[in-house]
């Protein structure tokens, strides 16, 4: 019953020991974006070296679509790994015992719902982080594959084929920053508003609004009981204030009722090895 659970994102990796939802141990370390999937799986056997034995199966949330256990990016900007990874034959391999992989934000997704803010109604998560994720509760059921990558949209008001993600994420607001004269990550964009800088809460302001518009679009197309944010960005303060403020003037019917990930950054690796458990009972 316990599990190896880890989120491979595109900034950091976090691995964990779970038994029926609860962190047992952690270990959280970056990911080197160019080092590729096999220094990856190799850093992680070394952190969870001495939990070897200790568990029955390993589940592995990641950035990137999951087809039939293989690992592509969509956005190489978010995270590159080459096309058709072999990621389930090589974790099995590597820890020695049964693996499931599964998109990080869908992993998610099925965690909030689960055991997060979710209340076992349908429900649609967004992961604001480095790029955006999603997942799709559906009936009861988590919708796999491409479902719910909503940071690929092009929507028609784009100027380009750029995913939307590009103009929202962590990455955006670096770029952003970076315009603006700030060589600084998301983190301190946030420290910045907070102490006033006009600059700083102008980014913040454009990457809410875009993602309250978002909302919008997922009401229209799925029109669940709740949609929820998570994500190092999406929970940062003040964020879902600012996206709330931005949906504020439509009327109670178009309006999606927004809720705050309860998990935080456990979300994908209670929801991976939820899934793990549920497949191989
Ligand atoms: C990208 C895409 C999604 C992922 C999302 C959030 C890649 C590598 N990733 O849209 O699969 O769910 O980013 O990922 O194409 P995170 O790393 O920002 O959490």
């Amino acid at each position: 019953r316990t599990v190896l659970s880890i989120d491979i994102g595109g900034t950091k990796i976090l691995a964990t020991l779970i038994k029926n939802g609860w962190i047992l141990r952690e270990a959280e370390f970056p990911t080197e974006p160019g080092m590729g999937p096999d220094c990856w799986i190799a850093a992680i056997a070394d952190r969870v070296a001495d939990w070897r034995g200790s568990y029955g199966q390993i589940a592995v949330a990641a950035t990137g679509l999951i087809h039939q256990g293989h690992w592509s990016a969509l956005n190489p900007a978010t995270l590159a790994i080459p096309d058709a990874y072999p990621l389930e034959a090589r974790l099995r391999d590597t820890f020695g015992v049964a693996a499931l992989a599964i998109n990080d934000a869908q992993a998610a997704a099925w965690g909030e719902y689960r055991r997060g803010a979710g209340n076992g109604k349908d429900m649609v998560f967004l992961t604001i982080s480095t790029g955006i994720g999603g997942g799709v509760i559906v009936n009861g059921q988590l919708l796999q594959g491409m479902a719910g990558h909503f940071g690929q949209w092009r929507g028609p008001s784009g100027n380009s084929h750029e995913p939307l993600e590009d103009r929202v994420s962590g990455h955006f607001m670096a770029s952003e920053a970076a315009k603006a004269g700030h060589a600084v990550h998301a983190p301190d964009i946030f420290a910045a508003a907070r102490e006033g800088e006009a600059w700083a809460s102008a980014i913040i302001a454009a990457s809410a609004k875009r993602v309250a518009l978002l909302c919008q679009d997922i009401q229209f197309a799925l029109d669940p009981a709740t949609i929820v944010i998570g994500g190092g960005i999406g929970l940062a303060d003040g964020f879902i204030d600012h996206v709330q403020s931005e949906l504020s003037v439509l009327n109670d019917t178009l309006l999606p009722v927004i809720a705050r990930a309860k998990l935080g950054r456990y979300a994908g690796v209670i929801g991976a090895a939820d899934l793990a458990i549920t497949r191989s009972v």
